[in-house]
This record gives structure tokens, sequence and C-alpha cells, in this order.
């Protein structure tokens, strides 16, 4: 099993025909979540999985499975996987990566002709991204009982389509139940989507684990008056309330320094005219940082923050926390897996702390679980310029082999 490598020029082709389905002019990918493009990249996954000998189950929230059998069937699968959703302007190798490094590890196990022990499983996940339904890591999340699986089909997008609908919409309404698959040890090999092995020259990122990260929802509801006759002090502007709320969000970010990140990402005016002063603006706010209660105390400042705002402002607030897990730390023989086929391989290598959300994270609540990572240029991810190199991506599908192998062996 040592000698067993993957073959990185298909690896290769595999992704740059994957990134051709919502490929954008600046060579990045948009394949929302459950929209048509999603249901192309998921229906080029279960071609590529058929022909490469696997039978395919999708589950009620549309993750797909493709199984390839062991010599003994009754034992737990070795899973691997990642999304094939991406960003509005994502990149060619978030999630894609990760799902076509295992349909790598699955045709070079059937060049060499090995039979592994167990059966191995490819799973790409429903709505890793969290961009079009919120939260992320949505399928991941209803399969392993992190989020409440109605409460999951239920979500919608902003012109109020539920996952439920557009998975019938898309044919991706699987028969299969939510969780319940035996998983002997899951890895998920993923672009670092930072600037710390690229900075190190190191191919391999040995995750220890994931930071925690909340999400919410802010809204500010003033009162829409005339932008000219209304005097600036009787007004109740609701954006400016909002515009605060934005810059005290970047503080706690700085206020919590080392390692919190703080970020508001979409913000919505209503009504959303030149000449009429706001009266409702809702923004989304994301948190994140390694350690629980550093979080928590985010929290606290978050929410006495935005009360204070709309006191000074003469504003109604309200703040909905919609999404929320811990610090993961992932299994230890996983991780020593991945550390111990990087230096088999030869490949430097270090260990970090996820800064990304994945679903792993959510896996890592049901089954042993550890994390690949691999340098992307500059650290860019969620930007249609992310890049990788054959090379790296190479490296981090072999390190996947070995350590999906090890755990084979155990
Ligand atoms: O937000 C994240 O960390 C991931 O890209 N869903
Ligand atoms: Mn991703
Ligand atoms: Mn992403
Ligand atoms: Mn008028």
């Amino acid at each position: 099993m040592e000698n067993l490598r993957i073959n990185g020029e298909r690896l290769w082709d595999s992704l740059m025909e994957m990134a051709k389905i919502g490929a954008t002019e600046k060579g990045g990918v948009c394949r929302l979540a459950l929209t048509d493009l999603d249901r192309e990249s998921r229906d080029l996954f279960v071609k590529w999985c058929k022909e490469a000998g696997c039978s395919v189950e999708v589950d009620a929230i549309g993750n797909i499975f493709a199984r390839r059998p062991g010599r003994n069937n009754e034992l737990p699968a070795i899973l691997t996987g990642s999304h094939l959703d991406s960003q509005p302007t994502g990149g060619k190798f978030d999630g894609a990566y990760g799902v076509l490094a295992g349909l790598e590890v699955i045709r070079s196990l059937n060049d060499a002709g090995y039979e592994t022990e167990h059966p191995v499983e490819i799973v790409a996940w429903t709505n890793e991204e969290g961009s079009r339904f919120a939260p992320a890591m949505l399928g991941s999340g209803a399969y392993t009982g992190a989020l409440d699986p109605e409460w999951c089909l239920a979500r919608t997008d902003l012109e109020g389509k539920s996952v439920a609908e557009e998975l019938q919409r898309i044919g991706y309404a699987g028969d299969k139940p939510l969780g319940g698959r035996p998983v002997a040890a899951c890895f998920e090999a993923h672009i670092e989507q930072g600037p710390v092995l690229e900075a190190e020259e190191k191919p391999i990122g040995v995750v220890t684990g994931g930071q925690g990260q909340r999400w919410y929802e802010l809204t500010f509801i003033g009162q829409e008056a005339h932008a000219g006759p209304t005097p600036m002090a009787r007004r109740k502007d609701a954006l400016v309330g909002a515009a605060e709320a934005v810059q005290l969000v970047n503080q706690i970010g700085f206020d919590f320094q080392p390692d919190a990140c703080a970020t508001c990402g979409m913000m919505q005016v209503s009504p959303n005219s030149r000449n009429v002063i706001p009266g409702h603006v809702w923004v989304t706010i994301d948190m994140r940082h390694p350690v629980d209660d550093r979080l928590s105390g985010m929290d606290a400042a978050l929410r006495a923050g935005v009360e204070e705002i709309a006191k000074r402002r003469n504003l109604e607030v309200q703040l909905d926390a919609i999404w929320h897990f811990p610090a993961t730390p992932f299994d230890s023989d996983c991780v020593a897996a991945v550390r111990d086929g990087a230096s088999a391989l030869g490949y430097a290598h270090r260990d970090i702390v996820s800064g990304a959300g994945h679903d792993a994270i959510n896996m890592a609540g049901v089954a042993p679980t550890g994390m690949i990572f691999v340098p992307c240029e500059d650290g860019i991810s969620h930007n249609e310029i992310e890049n990788a190199t054959p090379e790296d991506l190479t490296a981090g599908a072999n390190v996947l082999l070995q350590a999906m192998l090890r755990s084979d062996q155990k």
C-alpha cells in the first residue's frame, strides 16, 4: 500500500472539467447550491463515480454517497469527500478538490486492482457554502444531527425558495434516510484558504481541528421619511444604525485578537431609494474564534453593542443568532494518519487549525475525522482568482490515499 500513488494529471483534468460548470469570466465558478449548475456538477460527479464502478445513493437532503465495495462490506465505510456548491464568486478548488480527490483515490485503487478491507465512500455534501441557503454546512449538519433536518429542509433563499422544493426541482431529493451510515473514519481534503502553508512552503497542512463559528442576522427598524424636508435631528435612520453596527463588528474582531475574525457580508436596505430615509436594514454577521470562551465574549460584546446603538439612535433592533458550532478538535488517530502519511511520502507539513468551516467539522461529531490542507496562491479563496498547483493538489490526494489505507488496515 505504501507505494500506491494517485494520478495527478487525471485529478487536474477532472478539476478543470468540473470547473467548466458555472465557469465565470475571471476564471472562477458560480455554482450556488441546488441551482441548475449545481445539478449539472452533481450529474457529472455521479456519472464519473458510476464509471469508476461505484454504486450511488442520495439522502433526503441531497447528499450524494458513491460506494466502492471492500472485501468485507459489513464493515463501516472509510469516507472522504467535500462539496460541489460554490460561492457566487467562488474558485475552482474550494470543495471540488475534496470531492474529486476522493474520486481519484477510487480511480487509483481501481488501476492498482487494490481491494480494501472496508468499503470506501465518497460524499458530495449539499449546501456547504451557506451562500444561497444559510447556514453553511447544511447537508452535513442535517446528516449528522448537528442541525435539525426539518429546519434545514425548510431554509429558504432570498427569493423564498426552500431547500426541500429546490431539491425536488433538480431531482436530488434522495430516498435514503439522513445519517446512520456506519463510518470507520472520515477524511476531507481541502485548500487551506489562508496564507500559512504557502508562506512556509509546505504542501501539506495536518489539520488538528476547526475554529468555532457564530452566524447572526441583525435588523434595525427606523422610520422611512423624505430625504429632503426631514430634519437630521428627527430622523430614525436604520442605515446609519446598521453602518455603526458594521463598524462595531469589525472592532470586535480586533478587540478579540489574536485569532478572532468578524465579518458583515450581506446587507439589504429598504426601501432602497435614493431620496427615502431607510426604515429597515438587514445585515449578516459571521464571527469566529478558535477558543470558545473568546467567541462567547465576542457574542456578548455584539449583543451589548447593538442594543446601545439602537437606544442612542431611537431604532428598534433584532439580533437573531441563526447558527453556532464550537471549536472542534479532530480525532488524534486521524490526525496522526495524515501526519504520518505526509512524512512517509516526504512532504513537508505542519499542524494547522482550520479558519474555515468544513463538513468534516460536522462529521467529527459522529465519526473519527481528519483533514488534509494544501496551499492556495496568496492564501486567497472565496474569490474567482483562487488558485492551487497540480503538484500540491497531487500531494494532498496522495496523503489522503495513505491516510485512508491506514484506517482501512486498522
Ligand atoms: O464559511 C466557511 O468557512 C466555509 O466556506 N463554508
Ligand atoms: Mn469549502
Ligand atoms: Mn467555501
Ligand atoms: Mn416626492
